[in-house]
């Protein structure tokens, strides 16, 4: 049995160029996927799938302009706008999301920002979910220092927000915030102390270089987010990008592959756009290095496969869902995993 090689700081780079990460998405596919696949054995157990609940805490209505999002205000997608969720009902949702196995509960509110007056209930929603014994996880738009501190008191463990493409493309896809206004965000939630998941959207009409230049972006933070995100498009009817032609599923994949070997202490997460992946293109992701999933039958607004089909398809691979997450921190990535291979062979 050969030994994965164990993790070693140079793995963990923050000064990776465009055309270090363009030549990872043009090696041959096999050549691309052994490299992630053993990168992703010396940082974790292959056979083990971090599971979250997604729930939107507040429906539409969105002041933004991001393309790709049927919860903006600007474009007819048929969505029925919902108030802030109340308290209550969050708790009930995040109940049945730990009874149903999921370690995280990740809230989503359609704002550009939260209004300082929601920021109780938000407060009373991550202490709840907190008391339940789940990982919170909140994607609610920017946020102020001041914000992102109030959210790390109340407990909060992981914030999303995603940079969603390159800087080159992005003004194509979203012109109501600027790139700097997220990279500011997120270093407000870095700065209070809280974790950070961060990745973006794939299949925009985008080029391998946009690819590129958005995993370098993340690689390059001064600490690599706990948790990558990559969304394939839900291409929604009424939104600008309701047309946009089918991504070649080999360059989703190699999508995971790059963000597992530029970030090889984070959890990559196979994200959006799991409705229309088959379960060969799943067990090629989970091999690539994806090890997060969102599970259940809703994303947002959107469909999800059902949990009884993932969970059938991790039954298949051999495949079990991580317990509780413990994140190594990425610049100081301890062997446990190595340590456990080694022991039992
Ligand atoms: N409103 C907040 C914000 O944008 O910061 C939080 C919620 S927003 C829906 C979270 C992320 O979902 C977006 O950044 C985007 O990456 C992803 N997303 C939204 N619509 C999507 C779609 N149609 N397909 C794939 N990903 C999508
Ligand atoms: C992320 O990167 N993807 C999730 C989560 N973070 C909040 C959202 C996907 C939304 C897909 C479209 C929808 O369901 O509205
Ligand atoms: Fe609003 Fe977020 Fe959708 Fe953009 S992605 S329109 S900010 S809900």
């Amino acid at each position: 049995m050969i030994q994965p090689a164990a993790p070693s700081q140079s793995d963990i780079r923050h000064d990776w160029s465009r055309s270090e990460v363009e030549a990872l998405f043009a090696l041959p596919f096999n050549d691309l996927m052994f490299r992630a696949h053993s990168l992703h054995r010396q940082y974790f157990d292959p056979n083990e799938v971090q599971v979250s609940t997604l729930l939107s805490i507040k429906t539409g209505a969105c002041p933004e302009d991001c393309a790709y999002c049927p919860q903006s205000t600007r474009y007819e997608t048929g969505l029925e706008p919902e108030k802030l969720m109340e308290v209550e009902k969050v708790l009930q949702q995040a109940a049945a999301a730990k009874s149903s196995g999921a370690s995280r509960f990740c809230m989503g509110a359609a704002w550009r920002s939260p209004k300082d007056r929601d920021l109780p209930y938000i407060v009373a929603m991550v202490k709840g979910v907190r008391d339940m014994g789940l990982e919170t996880c909140m994607t609610i738009g920017m946020l102020s220092e001041s914000q992102a501190q109030t959210l790390a008191e109340a407990g909060l463990d992981y914030y999303n927000h995603n940079l969603d493409t390159s800087p080159e493309y992005y003004g194509d896809i979203i012109t109501t915030r600027t790139y700097q206004d997220r990279l500011e965000t997120l270093s407000h939630v870095r700065d209070a102390g809280m974790k950070i998941c961060s990745g973006g959207i794939v299949g925009m009409g985008e080029t391998a270089s946009d690819r590129a230049g958005l995993l370098q972006q993340l690689a390059n933070l001064p600490v690599h987010p706990e948790s990558v995100p990559i969304n394939m498009l839900v291409r929604v009817e009424g939104t600008p990008l309701a047309h946009e032609a089918d991504m070649d599923p080999f360059d989703f994949i190699r999508t995971i592959a790059v963000a597992r070997i530029l970030m090889p202490a984070s959890h990559v997460r196979l994200s959006a756009g799991r409705e229309e992946m088959n379960d060969e293109m799943h067990a090629l992701a989970y091999f690539a290095g994806a090890n997060s999933i969102f599970y259940g039958e809703k994303l947002l607004t959107t469909d999800n496969p059902e949990a009884n089909s993932d969970m059938e398809l991790f039954g298949r691979l051999g495949i079990r869902p991580e317990q509780h997450c413990v994140e190594r921190a990425p610049e100081n990535p301890s062997p446990q995993f190595y340590d456990a291979a080694a022991a039992s062979h």
